[in-house]
């Protein structure tokens, strides 16, 4: 059975587990990190040394990294649902990972998210809030162009494509700053949230991060 160290409102998290109940695989997550702690102890660090969530135990196999986790599950177990044997069709989800990883969580987890929740309204860089939600704006301006003809990010059906940047949307549609008009990022989103994994797995309140006088 699948092992998941990481606590459920973690955008981190949340990518891996909605993989996996997209997968069906059964699983155990034990809640670590954040109120929850663990993560500093010796049999956490000896399975990731940088102390942080999640991390994966297959029957052994110990795999920390939110994106390389759910490369692996999509590659060990969805090579015909959200992973492919086309190594094209593979390479172009990563793509969108990868885009995810470097144009878009940046801005959605680093600078909104800690900049509104995990920061006191009177420390806020109010300026590099707004500067980010518009940079956020303008690259899903190319996500929404590509969602023009088809309905997920890989196609006609969910994939992992799909997983880590979809799994940054809960934040970007419910934090409180101003969006530009996206109609095909909307209405994918619309269809995310329609997925029972979905809503079970990242649509998690977060409310509880919130910092005093955020
Ligand atoms: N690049 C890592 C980042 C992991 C990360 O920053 N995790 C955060 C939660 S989203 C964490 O562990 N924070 C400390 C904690 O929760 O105790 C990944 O994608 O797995």
């Amino acid at each position: 059975m699948l092992k998941v160290w990481g606590r459920a409102n973690s955008a981190n998290v949340q990518k891996v587990m909605w993989a996996i109940a997209e997968l069906g695989l059964p699983h155990e997550r034990i809640d670590a990190g954040g109120a929850f702690g663990k993560t500093d102890t010796p049999e956490y660090t000896a399975m990731n040394p940088n102390k942080l969530v999640p991390v994966l135990d297959d029957n052994g196999f110990v795999l920390w990294e939110s994106n390389a986790i759910v490369r692996y599950l999509c590659n060990a177990y969805g090579q015909n649902t959200l992973g492919s044997n086309d190594k094209q069709a593979f390479a172009r989800a990563d793509q969108w990972m990868e885009w995810n990883a470097t144009a878009i969580q940046p801005e959605i987890i680093a600078t909104l998210f800690w900049g509104l929740i995990r920061t006191p309204a009177a420390d806020r860089n109010v300026a590099g809030i707004e500067a980010s939600a518009k940079r956020a704006g303008e690259r899903f301006g190319l996500l929404d162009a590509h969602l023009k003809d088809r309905a997920y990010v890989g196609g006609e059906r969910l994939t992992m494509a799909d997983i880590p940047l979809g799994a940054m949307m809960f934040r970007y549609f419910t934090l409180p700053f101003s969006r530009p008009s996206l109609p095909n990022v909307e209405a994918w989103y619309g269809r995310l949230t329609e997925r029972a994994p979905y809503r079970e797995h990242v649509m998690v309140d977060y409310a509880s991060l919130k910092v005093p006088g955020a």
